[in-house]
């Protein structure tokens, strides 16, 4: 399963074997390079960027790190190996042989699904393509463009799939997920957070905390899938996704570490006071939370979903860790609690669990990143600063489902259109709020040296120093 680096497409494919297909690619290949110089991370071309590149797909030591224009990074199309024998988990073809050709009769779910998982990757680089402008160190600048790259190589994950399997329509829409754009009015991204955009560093780490875990989470389904080329792409995804929510974990942690020193030093709390300091209060930083979180727990669809039922059903979807769930894996008498308003409450009731296969991703991921949120709170609680960071509830600034239809606090209340108006400038970011964040954001590109906003991390990439130059601006 070694990687072929003399091809002009990396890969671990055989693609050389097979003319058509490499042709084909060879020829989206430019394409691709336009799309990442017109709306990858700007004015770029010319840094050499501390970055690691995929060199196996073997588990232990995969990666090699070195300098490389990001133009020439050697993005390239990596599955894991193949596991002998392996059969189908669940749903109605549990326990045949998986399938290494794409069944006529779910051809177009499957390139449906993979086409949303495509767009959102090119669509984060989008959203990011600002960002090395205001960075607060070389240190966090690499990571943004170790972020960047991956989600490029992600795109490529799910291009060659549509070129190798769905002909004809699967080149149209790779060519269809270079043209939409994050954001345009007229050819958006596909899922509504891939339009929002990424304005400063706080949004970022955001993004990459909440937002990659999406990834992370609608992965690991798509990893349990039935179609073994799928299921083996995204495998490999999941090992890059591990550094984006570091990223991001790590980021907010740091931000977080630096506010509480300066709330001790001035003996204070007060929002104003901290943000003379040149700090991000607490509050401002739980407002982002809020936003990032509700905005990315509406990416897992609507509650009850026949979409979901059916990829669950005929096996192109499974559920996180299916093959460890202790069930029947089919789901048919099976139900799972989804939340409703009845009578200006929230209640809970019993759904045919199929249906619920959204909303109990949603509670997986949901989970996960309150273990991350719960980090930060240690952290407080070691220095003694009385704040501690909470999840907003699942019903919270829902854009998606039947929770839309009603607004809710953070803590789950339903509020009247008087009590949001009155709360939101507490719950969500207001616009002084974004506009202090953007008054930080300046770019700091001396080695070793970090913007006054957050603390410098506990160590380098890959055993280098703190203070090594991560990106030569030549
Ligand atoms: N925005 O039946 P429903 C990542 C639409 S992130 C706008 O609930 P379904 C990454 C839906 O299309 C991982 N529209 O939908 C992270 C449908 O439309 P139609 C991305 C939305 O299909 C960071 C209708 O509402 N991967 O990798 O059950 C950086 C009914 O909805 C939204 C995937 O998402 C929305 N948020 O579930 C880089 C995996 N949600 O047909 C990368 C593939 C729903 O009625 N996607 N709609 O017009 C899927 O599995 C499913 O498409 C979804 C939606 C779970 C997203
Ligand atoms: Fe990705
Ligand atoms: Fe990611």
């Amino acid at each position: 399963m070694s990687i072929d680096y003399q091809q002009k497409i990396p890969n671990n494919v055989d693609l050389a074997n097979d003319k058509a297909l490499q042709r084909a690619l060879e020829h989206w290949q430019p394409a691709f390079l336009r799309w990442w110089d017109e709306v990858g991370p700007e004015g770029t071309s010319g840094y050499d960027v501390y970055l690691r590149t995929a060199t196996s797909v073997d588990p232990e030591g995969w990666a090699q790190f070195g300098y490389v224009r990001m133009p020439e990074y050697r993005w390239g199309i990596f599955l894991n190996p193949a596991e002998a024998d392996r059969t189908v988990a669940f749903g109605e073809h549990k326990g045949q042989p998986a399938w290494q050709e794409v069944p006529g009769e779910y051809r177009s779910n499957l390139r449906r699904i993979i086409v949303t998982q495509g767009d959102t990757e090119p669509a984060s680089v989008e959203q990011q393509r600002h960002l090395g402008r205001t960075c607060p160190s070389l240190y966090d600048l690499r990571n943004l463009f170790q972020v960047n790259v991956e989600e490029g190589r992600h795109l490529w994950a799910m291009v060659y799939l549509l070129h190798r399997y769905f002909g004809r329509d699967g080149r149209v829409e790779a060519e269809a997920l270079l043209d939409r754009r994050s954001g345009d009015v007229d050819n958006p991204r596909i899922l509504g957070a891939f339009n929002e955009k990424t304005p400063d560093w706080l949004s970022f780490f955001m993004f990459t905390f909440f937002t990659d875990r999406d990834g992370k989470f609608q992965l690991s389904a798509l990893a349990e899938s039935a179609f073994d080329p799928l299921a083996r792409t995204t495998r490999f995804m999941l090992t890059e996704e591990g550094h984006h929510m570091f990223v991001g974990r790590n980021g907010i942690r740091r931000i977080i570490e630096r506010t509480a020193d300066a709330m001790k030093e001035a003996k204070s709390d007060d929002p104003a006071r901290l943000r003379a300091l040149g700090v991000i209060d607490l509050p401002t930083i739980q407002r982002y939370v809020n936003f990032h979180s509700s905005v990315t727990v509406d990416l897992f669809g609507s509650d009850l979903s026949s979409n979901a039922a059916t990829f669950y059903t005929t096996g192109l979807k499974g559920r996180y860790r299916e093959q460890v769930i202790r069930d029947d894996h089919v789901l048919k008498e099976a139900t799972y609690p989804i939340f409703e308003v009845a009578n200006g409450a929230l209640i809970t009731r019993q759904a045919p669990a199929l249906n619920a296969l959204n909303e109990r991703l949603r509670d997986d991921f949901m989970q996960d990143s309150i273990s991350g949120v719960n980090g930060w709170n240690t952290l407080l609680q070691k220095r003694g600063v009385d704040f501690r960071f909470t999840l907003p509830h699942k019903a919270f600034n829902r854009q998606i489902g039947p929770l839309a239809g009603c607004k809710f606090s953070p803590t789950g209340e339903v509020a009247s259109d008087a009590q949001w108006a009155l709360g939101v400038r507490s719950w969500l970011p207001t616009s002084e709020g974004r506009e202090f964040v953007q008054s930080l954001m300046g770019r700091v590109v001396e080695p070793g040296t970090f913007a006054n906003w957050i603390s410098p991390p506990s160590s380098g990439i890959n055993e280098q120093p703190v203070q090594c130059q991560y990106v030569r601006f030549n």
